[in-house]
């Protein structure tokens, strides 16, 4: 997330794309509703008329899976009507940068497609340069290779008329919507998309929100007042956990994660090092992690351990779905299962119980006995043929442990043991910490090489007025970091340094622990309220600190709106309708309401990396916004169909679905057409339950608040079908069926697309046949693992289905 939730509140205009935050993030909501209190339009563009669409002024109902031909319709209206932000785009942007000359986007492809590899070759993505390595640009934005060119050339068939023939919203509808969002194309106005599990879960997830950042930078409303991306996350702590890489491909901080082709950690660091940007100080941050975790046995002459790094193989993925498919082929045989229930929650959920039934052993840690831990019992399993060892560790709760959650806008916040566990459950944390303890015990008479990475790795937490438990702040002071020659925590990321003397174990959260015993993350200081509801409006002198800065510790370095120096116009002075940050011409510095986002240079200066006072996107080369941000399925995102879809893809033919996506080799790996699967379904998430409804399904009240599974059915298709409120219908896919009842309702409408009529059905996600009080069909007994090549994220917000009444409930 760009932003921080105070902030949205002074968006002029709000766009719901891919969230239902009323059901979903019901807090978060209320930021986006102040807007529309204080005047701002509120839309809301979901399938489904949701409980977020009641709250809009506005509802437009579409196809699931073609957020990007709308999106790319938006950008197009933009160009084409001059409503973008020019100053902004020219001084902030790479959109005046000339693209590599060879480079060619022909009917769904860009050059470099290598059909044997099933991979892009990005050399001609690449920026022209000069003799000094600076890249070659035109601010006029006239030159036929500069990027800007090119995005309108790519983005012209996109015209309201095509949108709306692959999306089904009615031209009128999109013309309107397009001359709302694009008004704020201009200073002191801006547009704020917010998104969540709608634009992520498809085959094109990232790019879907690629192209809200592309038109986002093309309006200039990033890291301005009331604008950016709000990206809702899911648990409480999802930002935790990829921040501190709970990842194959990363190391914590974002720092990459080395490959077999990497020699040494000179060679990872030359090959993965972003140049002219912030980037450039990975060394130290890595080195700094490296430090970390293995201590005083990496030195500068062993590399920092740099070799105990696990390497990946470059012609692999290790992530979830990649797990399964390697039981299934035998590769993989004990599985740890950590506060997940995958035989309801994961898509192709047979495929996912199957692999279970391989398994040599199985651990789950969970606070109740889910699908997963009993999967020997769901349908169709024989016990008898079954060999997988199932041991459980009992968890304990989140208010039966320390510790801290990382929020939906980085904001990290320290929370306290309220009882203690019960019975012989512990918490996820005490685990690790034992295993580690007992690992370390089982190598510690080893001299192998394999086993050094655990010998020596640095295990210090131990609580000594507590033998019980461990110290949770001795974790957080690694996170912060320290001086590894004196033991003091640092004060934040600029302190790390590359020679060794520092350890740091995620530098990004660098800062939250800055002296010994003060805690960030536990800061509750408040801003003085001016409202009766405690918020605090921002005056222009920036005296009042609406932005909570004495709340908690928003990485990165307490700021909490990134890139917030392009609130200011190039020379410093804010243009946001709030101003953040600015340039103070009199002591020559940099000062806001906001910790400000740059590189301490005037705005008319050079920094030494290479980044200019006035760049604002400082991660970036040249502190340049990446609208041009070449990702392996390509440069731009463009309209793909989804894996399984009732259209042949309107805009290219060469290329229908994004060429990138990644599926599976497995007898479960199935795929409907549209003449034997006729709908659209998608999946979404209910208020009354949670996921795979394991801690909603087990308590009586929000069991009976929403006891059965149902699937919500157009009344138009309904009456098609013979179908009434009520029904027991089979709702089945190429990978099967589930019976539920029928939902006939108003809040999906017939759409129509490429001519013809087409219908879009919805089932939600929480139900399982074993756990809780109430029991119904698993929903991704439906869903395929067609998965998005960036982030590995499965096709489950669209896919094909049929639908028919049936006699006989469960
Ligand atoms: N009460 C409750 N709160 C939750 C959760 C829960 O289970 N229950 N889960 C948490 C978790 S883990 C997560 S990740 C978040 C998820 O939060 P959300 O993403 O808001 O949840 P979903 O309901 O999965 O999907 C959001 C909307 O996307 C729409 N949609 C479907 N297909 C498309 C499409 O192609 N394009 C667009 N633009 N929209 C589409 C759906 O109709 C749905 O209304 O919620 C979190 N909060
Ligand atoms: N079709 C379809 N499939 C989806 C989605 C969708 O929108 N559509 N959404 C996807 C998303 S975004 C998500 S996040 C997943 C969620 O899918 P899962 O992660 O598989 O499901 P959860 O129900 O969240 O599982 C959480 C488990 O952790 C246990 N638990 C709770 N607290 C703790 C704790 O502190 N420690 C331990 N050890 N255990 C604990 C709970 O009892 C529960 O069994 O589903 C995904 N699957
Ligand atoms: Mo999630």
């Amino acid at each position: 997330m760009t932003t921080a939730l105070w902030d949205v509140a002074n968006a002029d205009v709000v766009v719901f794309m891919g969230s239902n935050a009323a059901e979903n993030h019901p807090i978060a909501l209320k930021w986006f509703l102040r807007a529309k209190q204080k005047g701002a339009t509120v839309i809301c563009v979901d399938p489904r008329y949701t409980r977020t669409a009641s709250k809009a002024d506005w509802w437009i109902p579409f196809r699931s899976g073609t957020d990007i031909a709308v999106l790319g319709g938006l950008i197009n209206y933009a160009i084409t009507h001059d409503k973008i932000h020019r100053e902004y785009v020219v001084k902030y942007t790479n959109a005046s940068l000339l693209v590599h000359p060879d480079f060619r986007f022909d009917d769904g492809l860009f050059s470099g497609w290598n059909e044997a590899t099933g991979k892009y070759d990005q050399a001609t993505w690449a920026f022209q340069t000069g003799p000094d390595g600076q890249p070659l640009a035109d601010p006029t934005l006239e030159h036929p290779q500069c990027v800007f060119q090119h995005i309108k050339r790519i983005y012209a068939p996109y015209t309201p008329e095509k949108v709306s023939e692959i999306s089904g919203i009615p031209v009128a509808e999109f013309i309107r919507f397009a001359e709302t969002v694009c008004a704020t194309g201009a200073p002191g106005k801006s547009a704020v998309f917010t998104y969540a599990m709608g634009w992520t879960q498809h085959t094109k997830g990232v790019q879907n929100i690629r192209t809200a950042t592309i038109l986002q930078m093309l309006l200039g409303n990033i890291g301005v007042a009331g604008g950016g991306i709000a990206a809702l996350r899911g648990h409480a702590n999802v930002q935790g956990a990829t921040d501190l890489a709970v990842l194959y491909h990363d190391l914590p901080g974002y720092l990459g994660q080395p490959n077999e082709g990497h020699q040494s950690l000179q060679d990872f660091l030359a090959k993965t090092t972003t140049r002219n940007s912030y980037w450039e100080n990975k060394p130290k941050f890595l080195i700094s992690l490296l430090k970390a975790w293995w201590g005083e046995h990496a030195t500068a002459a062993n590399d920092y351990c740099f070799d105990y790094l696990p390497k990946m193989a470059t012609s692999e993925t290790y992530s979830h779905y990649d797990i399964f498919q390697s039981i299934l082929d035998g590769r993989v045989k004990g599985l740890v299962v950590v506060g997940q229930n995958p035989a309801v929650g994961s898509a192709n959920a047979r495929k996912v119980q199957a692999a279970l039934a391989k398994l040599d052993w199985l651990v789950v840690s969970d606070l109740f006995l889910n699908e997963t831990s009993e999967f020997w019992k769901l349908e169709g399993m024989n016990p008898a043929e079954i060999q997988t060892e199932v041991i459980l560790l009992p968890a304990a709760g989140p208010l039966e442990k320390e510790g801290s959650f990382t929020n939906t806008h980085r904001l990290i916040q320290w929370k306290h043991k309220m009882i203690e566990p019960m019975g012989q459950a512990h918490s996820d944390g005490w685990y690790m910490v034992q295993i580690g303890k007992r690992l370390k015990q089982l190598y510690a008479g080893s001299t192998a090489a394999k086993d050094l990475p655990i010998k020596h790795l640095v295990w210090d937490y131990d609580d000594p007025n507590n033998p019980d438990e461990f110290d949770h702040l001795k974790v957080l002071k690694e996170i912060n970091g320290y001086d590894t020659t004196t033991g003091a925590p640092v004060t934040g990321f600029g302190a790390l340094k590359d020679d060794g003397t520092t350890a740091c174990g995620c530098w990004i959260y660098s800062g939250i622990y800055p002296e010994e015993g003060v805690n960030k993350a536990d800061a509750r200081l408040r801003a003085a309220p001016n409202r009766p509801d405690g918020w605090t409006e921002a005056r222009a002198d920036g005296s009042a600190d609406y932005l909570h800065l004495g709340w908690g510790f928003a990485w990165p370095a307490n700021r909490r709106v990134i890139y917030n120096r392009a609130s200011a116009d190039p020379t410093g002075r804010p243009w946001s309708k709030v101003p953040l940050v600015w340039w103070n011409e009199a002591e020559a510095k940099w000062a806001g309401v906001d910790v400000p986002d740059m590189l301490p240079v005037a705005p008319d200066q050079v920094h030494a990396l290479g980044v200019r006072g006035d760049s604002p996107f400082i991660m970036k080369p040249w502190g340049l916004g990446g609208i041009w941000g070449p990702l392996p399925d390509g440069p731009l995102p463009v309209h793909y169909e989804p894996k399984e879809s009732p259209t042949p893809n309107l805009l290219y033919r060469k290329q229908g679905t994004i060429p990138t996506m990644k599926i599976y080799d497995s007898e479960f790996d199935v795929w409907g057409d549209p003449q034997r699967f006729p709908y659209v379904a998608t999946t979404y998430r209910l208020t009354e339950h949670l996921t795979s409804g394991v801690m909603t399904r087990t308590l009586p009240y929000l069991a009976e608040a929403f006891p059965r599974h149902f699937c919500e059915i157009p009344r138009e298709l309904a009456q098609l079908k013979g179908i009434r409120n009520g029904d027991w219908v089979e709702v089945e896919s190429a990978r099967g069926k589930v019976r539920v009842q029928a939902m006939v309702t108003n809040r999906l409408r017939p759409l129509r697309v490429g001519g013809r009529e087409t219908y879009v059905i919805g089932l939600p996600i929480h139900w399982g046949p074993k756990s809780g009080h109430v029991q119904g069909d698993i929903t991704n007994t439906l869903t395929p693992q067609a998965v998005d090549v960036n982030v590995q994220i499965q096709e489950s917000k669209v896919f094909l289905a049929d639908l028919r009444k049936v006699e006989v409930g469960g």
